[in-house]
């Protein structure tokens, strides 16, 4: 009998054939794990479209790895004898091959880890190449920092890889050119791009089957699926990106439009947490930048890879899990119901809510300024947040989820991921796009019939936590038009709020 050497887990978010979980990798003596567990799809619920990704995305990546010739044993969801969560299919895994060592990359769900550990407390974790920044460096820049905000990573980063510098100085003069990023859609605007569609393949087709007979109950909807799921189809969706998208990618950066999911964002992140496709690539091909685009474009997509990403990983390994528990405005509130159906009289929520539904994505502005920002005017406990999103979005995975809702949209974290609340009134909304045209209320009218609930909420939440806020430099304008505001007025103003609270 053949001995095994070890056991490679290979989770749902490290589809990467060229991972360091493979080095040294022996077809003779070595096999790869590969689980689809009930637990992952059912610790929250999750949207149809997200489940059919990454068990379509996984299935292609074991049919990769056979092809090369490689022993898989991969644990179908209906495999008999599956035990149903991570733990008890790898302890059943063991005891199959009674490999010398178990190994893999670190997950990317603190839960995750604890769970594989609690199974194999042996299991070794091996470095993961995929990220620019390793935990250890990233400690050294939180120790290094007295304010470690992400502008600084950031420029370090840039320095560090030598990526948009002019010698010393970064190219074109300045690190950001936030400012010609935030353009609403005028009449001057390009046509809205088509977008690149992946036809699903047998493979696909058979998960599409599984998790339609297996979730009946799995929230959003699966037609029209047509996400990429495989290394080939990611590198695909990055070329058109480049070609077509990065030229307007910094400009509409933050627009929004009735009918409009996608805009010209790159819908790049879902392929890059699960690996399909690396960071590197990423900003290799956007530098080549064969659209010919402008800097703050350019620039505002590096900005995305090696700033925001890298940081948000670094702050979750670095602050897990005491992160989790934050809830700097102690907000205690459900999420509301309709953000699991649409059915609001709120435009702007409506089409946000109406976009992941369908998708299982929302483009950035709408997550934070439409979705992230009614449930923390609202007062939603900011946890209940990253767990919607978990549930709802194909790119999300808990590193990157948790920091991006409980710390930058719901300033759970008191000031981590930004130095203050992304809050607004329903001005905003008006001003980025057309949702406010087909609303019955007036994104200008706080109070009464046709008040905008976000407006009304805006001012109710700056007032509640004036305390805590008030001081922060970068609030003193919104501050001081609060106070400019009739006592009258805020008095309706919280009665609004109140009945908002209670609908
Ligand atoms: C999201 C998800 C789902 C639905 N199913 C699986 C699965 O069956 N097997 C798996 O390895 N990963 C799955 N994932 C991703 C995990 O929830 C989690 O994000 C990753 O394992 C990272 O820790
Ligand atoms: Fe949203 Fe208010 Fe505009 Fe209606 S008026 S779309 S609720 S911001």
């Amino acid at each position: 009998m053949t001995t095994t050497r070890n056991l490679v887990v290979v989770l749902g978010d490290q589809l990467d054939a060229r991972s360091a979980a493979f080095d040294g990798f022996d077809a003779a003596r070595d096999v790869v794990l590969m689980m689809e567990v009930r637990q992952e799809a059912a610790y929250v619920p999750q949207h149809r479209k997200r489940l059919v990704f990454f068990f379509a995305a996984m299935r292609h990546f074991r049919d990769a790895l056979c092809a090369r010739g490689w022993r898989v044993d991969y644990v179908a969801l209906t495999d008999a004898g599956n035990g149903g969560d991570f733990g008890a299919v790898l302890r059943a895994a063991v005891a199959r091959w009674l490999p010398e060592g178990v190994r893999g990359l670190a997950p990317g769900d603190f839960r995750v880890r604890e769970a594989l550990l609690a199974a194999v407390p042996g299991m070794r974790f091996v470095p993961d190449r995929h990220f620019f920044c390793d935990t250890e460096e990233f400690g050294r820049f939180m120790a290094a920092h007295r304010k470690p905000i992400l502008e600084n990573f950031y420029r370090a980063m840039r320095r560090r890889h030598d990526v948009l510098m002019d010698g010393a100085a970064p190219v074109g003069g300045a690190w950001n050119f936030d400012h010609d990023n935030r353009e609403a859609l005028g009449r001057d605007a390009p046509p809205m791009p088509e977008t690149r569609r992946f036809s699903p393949d047998a493979v696909t087709r058979e998960v599409m089957a599984m998790v339609r007979r297996e979730f009946p109950d799995a929230p959003g909807t699966l037609e029209d699926f047509d996400l990429p799921v495989t290394a080939a189809d990611a590198a695909a969706l990055l070329r058109d990106f480049v070609t077509r998208l990065l030229p307007h990618f910094g400009r509409y950066q933050d627009a929004m439009k009735r009918g409009q999911a996608f805009l010209f964002h790159s819908r790049l992140s879902g392929p890059l947490n699960l690996h399909l496709l690396d960071p590197r690539e990423v900003l290799t091909a956007v530098l080549a930048n064969p659209g010919g685009a402008p800097l703050n474009a350019v620039e505002g997509y590096v900005r995305q890879i090696l700033g925001w990403r890298e940081f948000v990983r670094g702050i979750y390994w670095h602050l897990m899990p005491e992160y989790a528990t934050r809830n700097a405005l102690a907000a205690g509130g459900d999420m509301p119901r309709f953000y699991w159906t649409g059915a609001t009289d709120m435009a702007c929520l409506r089409e946000a809510i109406g976009h992941t539904l369908d998708h299982a994505y929302a483009h950035h502005i709408e997550r934070l300024m439409v979705l992230g920002l009614y449930a923390q005017l609202l007062g939603v406990r900011p946890y209940a947040v990253h767990e919607w999103h978990m549930s709802m979005f194909w790119d999300a995975i808990d590193w990157v989820s948790l920091p991006n809702t409980l710390g930058m949209s719901q300033h759970g974290d008191g000031g981590v991921m930004g130095t203050k609340p992304y809050v607004a009134s329903g001005k905003y909304i008006s001003r980025m796009g057309d949702y406010c045209r087909g609303c019955r209320y007036d994104p200008a009218v706080a109070v009464g019939e046709r008040a905008c609930p976000f407006t009304t909420l805006f001012w109710e939440f700056l007032a509640r936590h004036q305390g805590q806020l008030s001081r922060n430099a970068r609030m003193a304008n919104m501050y001081a038009n609060l106070r400019r505001k009739d006592p009258g007025e805020l008095a309706a103003i919280r009665r609004a709020a109140e009945t908002l609270r209670g609908a």
